[in-house]
């Protein structure tokens, strides 16, 4: 009984501390944006994504070779992606090669060409498929 009552005293607790967290520009379409806008602006630039992108990419490479082989990249591409994206094929991807599949994403999801990606492009299928390299 003790036990049930102190864990529910701490959900209680979890609960009022996500709450108590200003719920500004509310919806989570503008916080993945904010997740990777170092600039503020509002729009991730292809900076930001490419900073993004190489930090994951570092903490992927487990075994620190400086490559992500298919084990790394934990079906973050699929064996078809991966191939195109590895021209010499060597089943590993450096990370020009990851940021190359990056850039291609970046423009994918972004087709008014003005540069930037705003929430709702981030949102869009291209979009989403960006962000599984970025996280
Ligand atoms: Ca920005
Ligand atoms: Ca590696
Ligand atoms: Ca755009």
């Amino acid at each position: 009984m003790m036990m049930i009552s102190r864990r529910s005293v701490l959900l209680t607790f979890a609960t009022l501390s996500v709450a108590s967290v200003p719920a500004q520009a509310g919806s989570p379409r503008a916080d993945l944006v904010k997740m990777f806008d170092t600039d503020n602006d509002g729009t991730l630039d292809l900076a930001e994504v490419k900073k993004a992108a190489s930090d994951l990419f570092t903490k992927l490479d487990r075994d620190h070779d400086g490559t992500l082989d298919k084990r790394e990249l934990a079906g973050r591409l699929s064996a078809k992606e991966l191939a195109a994206a590895d021209p010499d094929h060597d089943g590993t991807l450096t990370e020009n090669e990851y940021l190359a599949v990056v850039e291609q994403r970046f423009n994918a999801a972004n087709p008014d060409k003005d540069g930037t990606l705003d929430a709702k492009e981030l949102n869009s299928r291209a979009g989403r498929a960006l962000l599984r390299l970025l996280k």
